[in-house]
């Protein structure tokens, strides 16, 4: 067979391999896959570095697949290449990543060939896909990660770092906001590192494009700063190859290809229609699908001879010489530069450096005290010269996140100064929340920063970190009514509970300046859990911890604050947050009374409900059931702490523009107010 007659054979591999599996599966997405092979064939065969052997190794070229519907391409070529398992541990497995039989069980439970590319469950996936807009802006985080990794790291004659991304889109990702705002990003930034190929196939689900889409795409990109190419037929591997070519040659400015494809390529029924997008074939027109293709029609599953050896011999040969060579680099490296490879090391293995937690500040007892976010700032500071390689930035708030790193050196992240530490993401949260993903995916440590009112606009990419169990931190203040003047539209009531109802996300919300160190310092040792810190924005007292007990309790989720000497508490007051010293001169209050009260500082649910049973019960004592919870958020969710005779304060509506103090009283969010409802469940009116 000559090269070109096993290029085809391979690309209709790829594409009879998507159309039996969603057949087999009675539902997925057969007509992107068809028409895309081509696309998919040309940059994993062809250009890109990515050995199969090692899909973890730090250098690699990075992949990303945006349009997730289109999952069968990345299982395919994944299984053809040959892609081998690693663990997480990151330990490289024999077993293949995507074997054939997962292929065969597609979409089904278990299956390594699930419905969208999912990380961490099978290797060779670089981002998790299947909401839309998600998979490009996560590339744009791919990107600035490489470029600062380069600037970092790269010493003369070592580039330990020189890789590239490509991301593949549809119609659904160009649409979704959450593109513009990363493609905005990337062209101001240039990341000439970052190629997205968008299938300009005028197909989505409800049908041609001209129902909603009718945009001048090119100019879009042009606008945004970047160079724009296109490929008038998806089936010419050569100049798509060519394209590629040309991206790789670009300085300064992010490559957009637009490639026009038929959705459904050669079904004689399908192509070109809606239907192609998510419905199996049937079995009929598979058959004359493949008879199209010039394929045995009624052969499943098929992989021909020779297209194992022709990926091997491509992307297989192209990959293992690059990290080889990249191998044998990094040895003489780590000789000449021990240090610096040490942190490659750790940062692969999220781990972190020596003296990581030094000189964290210790807040003195201040009853006028510490705003969270001020201390947050003071804390971030430290951990940010401690920890090289963490680096974030804010939604245009850093002044007022406090999340702005301003030691000597920090330096702000520009396509001219790629080493910066502060990233300014600009007025785009979701596309900051999206971008700190494609950081952390590159082993960096990243943090974003906004009011929390505005999680909400970065909710879906920090759902994405969790799903990813990506050690992402959030930094979100002004998480109450602190900021009170400014009224509803910035007061937060649901965002802490709909985070908390997030699997696998860690929420804080510290009392006080002491708890925010440690909440930080809990934050930092998590390997796989994204974490979303909720920060006060005016002053919280800081509580005297000769008095009341260590804020190491935090680490705990929740712990005995203060309590009363002697014989069991009657009451317990549990707050978070700027409720923690309300619920404190409530309880001074009850104690000077002769009413035995203790107070429970909850700064995190998730953390407090992974302690053992004891320690839960040592903190909320069974048969104490007079409780208040207190929290200037909604009340859904507190009784599952206070029981169902407990008692709750906190928002069952919207709050109002007002003074701070003035919002307190008519909330409800006053020591006496605590008091009255303590007493009352103790019938001690
Ligand atoms: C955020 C989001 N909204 C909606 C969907 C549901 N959805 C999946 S694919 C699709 C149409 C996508 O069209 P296009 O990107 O052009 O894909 P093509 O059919 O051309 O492959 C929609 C609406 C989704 N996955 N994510
Ligand atoms: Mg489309």
């Amino acid at each position: 067979m000559t090269n070109e007659q096993l290029d085809q054979l391979s690309i209709n591999t790829i594409r009879t391999l998507s159309m039996d599996a969603v057949q087999q599966a009675k539902s997925g997405h057969p007509g992107t896959p068809m028409a895309l092979a081509p696309l998919v064939y040309t940059i994993w065969n062809r250009v890109m570095r990515f050995d199969p052997q090692d899909p973890i190794w730090p250098n690699r070229d990075r992949f990303v697949l945006s349009n997730g519907h289109a999952s069968m391409l990345l299982w395919s070529v994944l299984h053809l290449i040959g892609t081998r398992a690693v663990n997480a541990d990151y330990e490289r497995l024999g077993q293949p990543s995507v074997s054939l039989d997962a292929i065969r069980h597609f979409r089904q439970l278990d299956s390594k060939a699930p419905g969208h590319p999912e990380y961490h469950w099978v290797s060779g996936v670089e981002t998790t896909t299947g909401p839309l807009g998600q998979g490009v802006a996560t590339s744009v985080g791919m990107a600035i990660a490489e470029k600062w990794l380069a600037n970092r790291y790269n010493r003369p004659a070592f580039e330990i770092f020189d890789y590239d991304i490509y991301a593949v889109c549809g119609d659904g990702c160009m649409m979704e906001g959450v593109a513009s705002e990363a493609a905005s990003l990337a062209g101001h930034l240039g990341l000439d590192n970052l190629c997205w190929v968008y299938d300009n196939n005028h197909i989505t689900i409800e049908g041609n494009t001209r129902l909603a889409f009718t945009e001048d795409i090119a100019a879009r990109f042009l606008g945004y700063g970047w160079n724009v190419l296109r490929i008038g037929d998806a089936n010419d591997i050569d100049r798509i190859e060519h394209a590629l070519g040309i991206f790789r040659e670009t300085n300064g400015r992010p490559t957009f290809i637009i490639l026009d494809s038929h959705i459904g390529y050669g079904s004689p029924h399908k192509q070109d229609r809606p239907e192609a997008h998510g419905e199996p074939l049937g079995d009929e027109e598979i058959r004359l699908t493949k008879r199209s293709y010039g394929w045995p029609e009624d052969a499943k599953f098929l992989v021909p001879d020779g297209v194992r050896e022709h990926f091997a011999a491509g992307v297989g040969t192209r990959g293992a010489e690059a990290r080889r060579h990249w191998t044998e680099l990094f040895t003489a490296y780590r000789a000449k530069h021990p240090e610096l490879a040490t942190e490659i090391d750790l940062m692969q293995r999220r781990e972190l450096p020596a003296g990581w937690d030094h000189n964290l500040p210790v807040f003195p007892a201040d009853p006028k005290g510490v705003a969270g976010r001020e201390a947050s700032g003071k804390v971030l500071n430290v951990l940010a010269q401690n920890i090289p390689w963490l680096l974030g930035g804010s939604a245009d708030l850093g002044p007022s996140n406090k999340t702005t790193l301003t030691y000597e050196g920090a330096g702000d992240f520009q396509a001219d100064s790629p080493g910066g530490k502060n990233l300014h993401f600009g007025i785009r949260e979701h596309a900051m929340a999206a971008t700190v993903n494609g950081l952390s995916l590159s082993k960096l440590r990243a943090f974003g920063a906004t009011f929390f009112i505005f999680s909400d606009y970065a909710r879906p990419a920090i759902r994405l970190s969790a799903l990813m169990e990506l050690p992402t931190i959030f930094i979100f203040t002004h998480e109450a009514m602190g900021d009170g003047e400014d009224g509803p539209t910035h007061q937060p009531v649901e965002q802490l509970v709909s985070l908390r109802a997030m699997p696998g996300l860690v929420t804080l919300r510290p009392a006080d300046a002491n708890e925010v160190v440690d909440a930080f310092r809990y934050v930092m040792q998590l390997r796989h859990q994204p974490a979303v810190l909720a920060l006060s924005r005016q002053p919280l007292p800081t509580l005297d911890r000769s008095k009341y007990a260590s804020a190491r309790g935090v680490a705990q989720g929740a712990y005995v604050l203060a309590d009363s000497p002697g014989a069991r508490p009657e009451v317990i007051l549990i707050a978070s947050g700027s409720e923690v010293s309300l619920v404190v001169q409530a309880h001074e209050t009850l104690r000077a009374e002769g009413i035995r009260s203790r107070v429970v500082s909850m700064p995190s649910w998730e953390i407090f409900d992974h302690q053992t049973q004891e320690y839960r019960d040592s903190v909320l004592p069974p048969d104490v059931k007079a409780r208040v919870a207190v929290e200037q958020a909604s009340t859904l969710g507190w009784e599952r702490y206070v029981g169902t005779s407990g008692r709750v304060i906190g928002m069952n509506t919207f709050g109002a523009s007002a003074p701070l103090k003035e919002l307190q009283r008519k909330f409800g969010f006053e020591p006496d107010q605590v008091v009255a409802a303590a007493k009352d469940l103790l019938g001690r009116t």
